[in-house]
């Protein structure tokens, strides 16, 4: 056995999993964790996990982190059972370690988590369905609402400044200066597409602090993999991974998702003729999440919902380029200049939007109509 594979058997003999282990897959195809599909044949029959090592560069307090989605899946639970739900399916069910607690500390330093697996439904890395992008948008809208009246002040910030972009900003200045493995020469094109759109970076930001934004309770990593679909009824039935559950702005957890999910490419396409702002998609998801939002968001929130979706694909693909110039040490890569082609995809992604900003706005303004 490799030590890998001892601290996993170590990690799960400290979980309350039942029966006998059957099944251990990686599984996903998150950017951040280490994400293990567990089995157990139990006398019930086959019973399956997730398990998580969460990552230990990015998420400096895992203690904190997880009392946050205790207090928020909790919360969530509770709600949804008042409404008649399926509170093991509709929202995260963290597995107890032995000795009570969310999580395991390993003997390596690492810390880990279990959530039961939410049968029957799906995440999807791409919309394959259309219908599927609009019931992501009404989930992710509905979990913001489930969330709207949530003790805000208990919440631990997980990721200090996770989308103040002005700050997003600075990290990608010092990343160029830094050049740590020599790489800016090469990507001076990219460098200066973001310079050139430093007003981005402080747009929002600004709003926020005139209180023309609110601060509410937000997902902040909408991504159409942080959702699952249930096979059957093609409904959205779960908001997962909740690691960035923070006060944040409406407006982003709107950007991110058309940003991942309204583009004609992939996040990491190298053939950059395939990727745009679809027009369908991002009316699709404007018209599921005015809705699931029920009323909640302000005109200014929605005279800002298509700024937001560019100010989400301009930070993220600086958030790629920066962690290309910094050798790979955020997000997961695969292959050689993988943040770098995700950095590409987001800037082409951008300067479309630029293109189709009058035409968003007109779509808002559609079903900014029919809340009213
Ligand atoms: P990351 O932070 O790395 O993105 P996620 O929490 O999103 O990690 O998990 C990665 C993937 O694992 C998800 O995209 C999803 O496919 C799957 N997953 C996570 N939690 C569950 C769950 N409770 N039930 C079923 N699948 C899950
Ligand atoms: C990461 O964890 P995952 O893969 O859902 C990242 C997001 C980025 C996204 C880009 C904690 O999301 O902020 O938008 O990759 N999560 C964190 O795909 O940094
Ligand atoms: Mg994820």
């Amino acid at each position: 056995m490799s030590g890998e594979e001892l601290i996993r058997r170590e990690v799960i003999e400290n979980f309350t999993f039942p029966g006998k282990l059957v099944e251990e897959i990686l599984y996903g195809s998150g950017h951040i964790n280490d994400t293990f599909r567990l089995a157990f044949e139990t006398e019930q029959g086959r019973k399956r996990y997730i398990l998580q090592r969460m990552n230990k560069s990015i998420f400096h307090k895992p203690v904190e982190l997880m009392e946050n989605i205790v207090g928020v899946t909790s919360w969530l639970r509770k709600k949804i059972l008042a409404n008649g739900g399926d509170a093991d399916r509709e929202t995260l069910n963290i597995v107890l370690a032995r000795d009570g607690r969310p999580y395991y500390l390993d003997s390596a330093g690492d810390y880990w988590r279990a959530y039961l697996f939410i049968e029957g439904a799906s995440c999807y890395d791409k919309v394959e369905k259309r219908e599927d992008f609009y019931q992501s948008a009404v989930a992710f809208g509905h979990f913001q609402g489930l969330l709207a009246d949530y003790p805000a002040k208990t919440l631990h910030e997980t990721i200090m400044n996770f989308h103040n972009t002005a700050s997003r900003l600075d990290d990608f200045k010092a990343a160029v200066l830094r050049d740590t493995c020599g790489y800016a020469g090469d990507v001076q094109r990219e460098i200066r597409f973001v310079l050139e759109r430093e007003h981005l970076a402080y747009v929002l930001g600004e709003m926020q602090a005139e209180k023309k934004l609110p601060l509410r309770v937000t997902h902040n990593d909408t991504k159409l993999n942080n959702i699952m679909i249930d096979d059957k009824t093609g409904k959205a039935i779960c908001v997962i991974d909740l690691d960035t559950v923070m006060p944040g702005l409406a407006v982003n957890d709107f950007g991110d998702s058309i940003r991942f999910g309204a583009s004609t490419g992939d996040e990491d396409e190298r053939d950059l003729a395939k990727v745009s702002c679809d027009m369908e998609l991002f009316e699709l998801y404007t018209k599921g999440f005015v809705e699931g939002c029920a009323g909640s968001l302000t005109d200014e929130e929605l005279d800002m919902l298509p700024i937001g979706a560019m100010v989400m694909t301009y930070e993220c693909g600086m958030r790629f380029l920066a962690d290309h110039l910094d050798g790979d040490v955020y997000f997961k890569t695969h292959r050689e200049g993988h943040n770098l082609d995700r950095c590409r995809t987001q800037f082409k992604l951008v300067a479309d939007m630029e293109k189709k900003l009058s035409a968003m706005n007109a779509i808002v303004d559609k079903y900014r109509q029919r809340e009213r």
